[in-house]
């Protein structure tokens, strides 16, 4: 089992204004709190701390529509691509730490950027697909794949700091594992770009082994891609990961959960994570908290190495007496 040195860049992104929860923006901090670089390090991966974003103020930034926190996301967003391409052109696999879910918008367009056309694999309850018109909530991070997408690029509207935003991603490079909680608009889009997607439902008829496969089989088809995994912890069953925005009942266990990023990363393509979705002030108790960094810590772990088995570097040898 050969381990290959991996390199990590890492960048926080404590942003919450594309949902109305605050908390999210302590998700960073506490996931590197819970030891995550010292524990891929002795992995034997080198990692590099790119810091926390700073984000600028945006102080009137009315809805648009019914789209809350335009401005303030798309700037944000602005500036996280710039970071990304900047960890990508640096070598490094980069990790983004949310932050909610609208980070994706810059951290996949910023990836893109920088390598060319990436598969994705979108791990979470939802499928974060809704148009600013379909959108029932006017919550940004129920939209970022629908600004992604070349093909919904005629049905979404011109928005305030959103014009940097190019399309960037074929319907057909796209995987959602996870889903249980899909709007109607966005079932619609599911199925109009037939968009290969493994729900709970498929989740449980076929099993996490059978559907990574398939991942993987799908993927490989349209070529080998660098993959972007964006993983919302609230994929996870709650009963694992409660602190989160908007928790949904049926989830992935924890062995699924971690199955999951041990086979992305045997497939040698992983090259950007997103982990988003984690809020400190979502828990009920400190344990609540602490299930569910230990987890979003876990889940980074395997995307770089760590299996269940055990690990041992190459260079390790047994004392003599
Ligand atoms: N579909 C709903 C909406 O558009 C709910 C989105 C829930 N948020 C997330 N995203 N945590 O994964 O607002
Ligand atoms: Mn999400
Ligand atoms: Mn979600």
């Amino acid at each position: 089992y050969h381990e290959l040195q991996r390199s990590v860049g890492i960048i926080g992104a404590p942003f919450s204004k594309g949902q109305p929860r605050g908390g999210v923006e302590g998700g960073p901090d506490r996931i590197r709190a819970a030891g995550l670089l010292s524990r891929l390090q002795h992995l034997g991966c080198a990692v590099k701390d790119y810091g926390n974003l700073m984000f600028e103020d945006v102080t009137v930034d009315e809805p648009v529509g019914t789209v809350k926190g335009v401005r303030a996301v798309g700037s944000a967003n602005q500036r996280l691509s710039e970071a990304v391409q900047g960890v990508k052109r640096d070598g490094h696999t980069a990790v983004m730490l949310g932050g909610d879910h609208s980070l994706a918008i810059g951290s996949i367009h910023g990836h893109s950027a920088a390598v060319g056309e990436l598969s994705v694999v979108w791990v979470d309850a939802h499928a974060d697909i809704n148009t600013p018109l379909t959108s029932y909530t006017g919550n940004l991070h129920g939209q970022p794949m629908s600004y992604l997408l070349h093909e919904l690029h005629s049905k979404i509207p011109v928005l305030p700091n959103f014009s940097w935003i190019k399309p960037c991603v074929s319907a057909r490079d796209l995987v959602y594992i996870g889903l249980r909680d899909v709007d109607p608009a966005e079932h619609y889009i599911l199925k109009l770009l037939g968009v290969k997607a493994f729900s709970m439902s498929e989740m449980d008829r076929l099993g996490v082994a059978r559907v990574m496969e398939e991942t993987c089989e799908y993927l490989s088809a349209r070529g080998r891609k660098p993959i972007h995994l964006s993983y919302d912890i609230d994929a996870i069953d709650p009963s694992v990961t409660p602190a989160t925005g908007t928790p949904v009942v049926g989830g992935l266990t924890y062995r699924e959960g971690v199955y999951i990023t041990e086979h992305l990363c045997q497939t040698g393509l992983l090259s950007a994570v997103d982990l988003v979705e984690v809020n400190p002030l979502r828990g009920q108790t400190e344990e609540d908290i602490q299930s569910t960094v230990r987890t979003a810590v876990d889940l980074l772990l395997s995307c770089f190495g760590r299996l269940r088995e055990g690990n041992h570097s190459l260079d390790y040898s047994l004392p003599v007496p």
